[in-house]
């Protein structure tokens, strides 16, 4: 993807480093400068030279049980914050971060890896040293093919302007970088008159001036326009001008399951979250009756749009993204998307009456049946109601995120799932990465048996930090979205005793949950706790699932 890269105009703006930073503690000073105040990993052999100069530095180390877990926790802070690292030693830790690593490459994360290496010294000759799988630059190549770009600092002249290549191109791109450390570099000293590149893109004004003047004049000539808001509104950290959009015009938004809480969802002008066939019906309606559909950061994958059930006509569709702009059938060139929107924001787009549009459903008046076991149904109207103003909702793979749709978030409020690439074993360490990010918030996590037993053991990383997730563990006997694609004993899992994970962690609480009183009494208890975590093991019937599954598992059970 190095082609990208001539898109940037580097101007050279701060000041000179005056006593030259080794290498290893230029790029401390480069990610805290770019917000991050924790690195996610474990430590190597190869990597442990810079682990000093992290342990000795302002920023904090988050060692995870496994790097997996690292490397999700490192995705959901750089969702939150907007850039995330995790450090890893090479190829055993490298390559374990490799599936999370793509997950944030496929959603649009921006996080940098961080590996160590064996020295260059230690090279000559090509032995094997441990860890290598077949030659030296083995796990670059592979990082090649999951980043935005990768670097090996092998050169002490070039390896300050290599951080600031890669690091702008994680900012620039919103998708991950891999920086490589041969262990003997990092504390040696950079180019002593480095000075740091400054990213300034820019649109092109006069493309600019014309996309948006078309643009406008569609969006003003519709009958029902409607904003289609998605994932790069999050990253670019544009929800605060989609909401005075919104505001202004009275133009309708509906946000796609990736892109859910783009926008408070008590607006007036939310529709709820549209996603083609799998989604509410009358969303669905309206979205795709729309004369005028202004799609803004929207990513065409097929769970984001409901298995390719979205029917959206180009003909009659804004299309803007960090990558391409197109108004009904034709593009324009060297538009930043920030700009585009920005530049709606402060265009003449006439202010209409709101009408009649549809609107989510509010928290039902849901009321606990004493006795009545639980269903995925009623547990989902039952965290409706749960939510507040300071809950992160954290969905893993499975019908902890297909259900999830229509879970109401509040204002301010935020969701996280991995929508799209769908990971299991997200949710539990992305909390870690969420709460780190923001300790206002707590997080809600939504996990299935299954994916618990990928990464659940980062709930020990949960109670070392202090944090405090409640996690709710859809314990349905094994892999339900499977079942009912097709289903067979690899579907199964073994049966764990949840509930006993804070005698083992020696911290946290559990609750088994098999009815609605019980549930309200469990949620209860743990919103009161908030020493540690949280887990219920919410007792499901094995072929129970959701509505929006129920949709989703008929449509790919066709294409199987
Ligand atoms: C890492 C990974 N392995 C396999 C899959 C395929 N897969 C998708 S859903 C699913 C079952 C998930 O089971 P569970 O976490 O218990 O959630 P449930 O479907 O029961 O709600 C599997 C195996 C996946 N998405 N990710
Ligand atoms: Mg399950």
């Amino acid at each position: 993807m190095r082609h990208l890269y001539p898109l940037m105009a580097p101007c050279y703006a701060a000041a000179a480093v005056k006593h030259p930073l080794s290498i290893g503690e230029y790029l401390i000073q480069q990610l805290y400068a770019h917000g991050v105040r924790h690195v996610f990993g474990i430590p190597g052999d190869y990597v442990l030279g810079f682990y000093d100069q992290l342990a000795k530095s302002k920023l904090h180390l988050v060692n995870t049980c496994d790097e997996q877990g690292a490397g999700f926790a490192a995705d959901a802070y750089a969702r939150v914050r907007g850039l995330g690292a995790v450090c890893v030693t090479y190829c055993v830790g490298g390559l374990k971060v490799a599936n999370t690593t793509a997950e944030a490459f496929a959603e649009k994360s921006p996080v940098v890896v961080i590996s160590g290496a064996p020295g260059l010294r230690e090279r000559e000759k090509n032995p094997l040293l441990h860890h290598k799988v077949r030659d030296f630059d083995t796990q670059k190549k592979v990082f090649e093919q999951l980043t935005v770009a990768a670097t090996d600092l092998g050169d002490p002249q070039t390896a300050l302007q290599e951080i600031d290549r890669v690091l702008h191109a994680a900012i620039r791109y919103k998708r991950p970088v891999y920086i490589e450390l041969p262990r003997d570099l990092v504390s040696l000293p950079g180019l002593a008159h480095h000075r740091t590149a400054e990213l300034h893109e820019t649109s092109n004004p006069k493309v600019f001036r014309a996309a948006l003047a078309e643009a406008v004049a569609m969006i003003n000539a519709a009958k029902q326009p409607v904003i289609l808001a998605d994932v790069e509104v999050h990253r670019f950290g544009l929800q605060g001008e989609l909401l005075k959009l919104a505001q202004r015009t009275n133009i309708p938004v509906a946000a796609t399951i990736l892109g859910k809480s783009v926008i408070g969802e008590n607006y007036p002008f939310y529709l709820g979250v549209y996603e083609g066939a799998m989604g509410r019906d009358d969303v669905r309606r309206y979205v795709e009756s729309s004369d005028c559909l202004i799609m803004l950061g929207v990513f065409m994958a097929d769970t984001n749009l409901g298995v390719f059930t979205a029917r959206l006509d180009p003909a009659r569709s804004i299309y803007a993204t960090s990558e391409k702009l197109s108004i009904r059938y034709h593009s324009y060139e060297d538009v930043r998307f920030k700009d585009f929107v920005r530049g709606l924001l402060r265009a003449r787009i006439r202010r209409r009456a709101l009408g009649d549009i549809p609107r989510p459903p509010r928290s039902e008046s849901y009321k606990a049946i004493p006795g009545r076991e639980m269903t995925i149904r009623r547990l989902f109207q039952r965290l409706n109601s749960f939510l507040d103003d300071n809950t992160v909702v954290v969905a893993d793979a499975g019908e902890a995120l297909f259900g999830a749709a229509d879970l109401f978030i509040h204002r301010g409020a935020e969701f996280l799932g991995a929508a799209y690439y769908a990971s299991m074993g997200f949710a539990v360490p992305a909390s870690i990465g969420v709460q780190l990010a923001n300790p206002k918030r707590r997080p809600l996590v939504l996990v299935g048996d299954g994916a618990f037993q990928m990464t659940g053991m980062e709930l020990a990383t949960a109670a070392r930090y202090g944090l405090n997730p409640i996690v709710i563990v859809f314990n349905n006997s094994g892999y339900g979205t499977e079942r009912h694609l097709q289903d067979g004993p690899y579907n199964d899992v073994a049966s764990w005793k949840f509930d006993r994970l804070p005698e083992v962690l020696g911290a946290g609480r559990s609750f088994i949950v098999q009815t609605e009183d019980e549930l309200d009494a469990a949620l209860r208890e743990a919103r009161k706790y908030v020493e540690s975590y949280s887990l219920l093991d919410v007792r499901l019937p094995r072929y129970d699932r959701s509505p929006a599954l129920q949709r989703l598992t008929e449509r790919l059970a066709r294409k199987l």
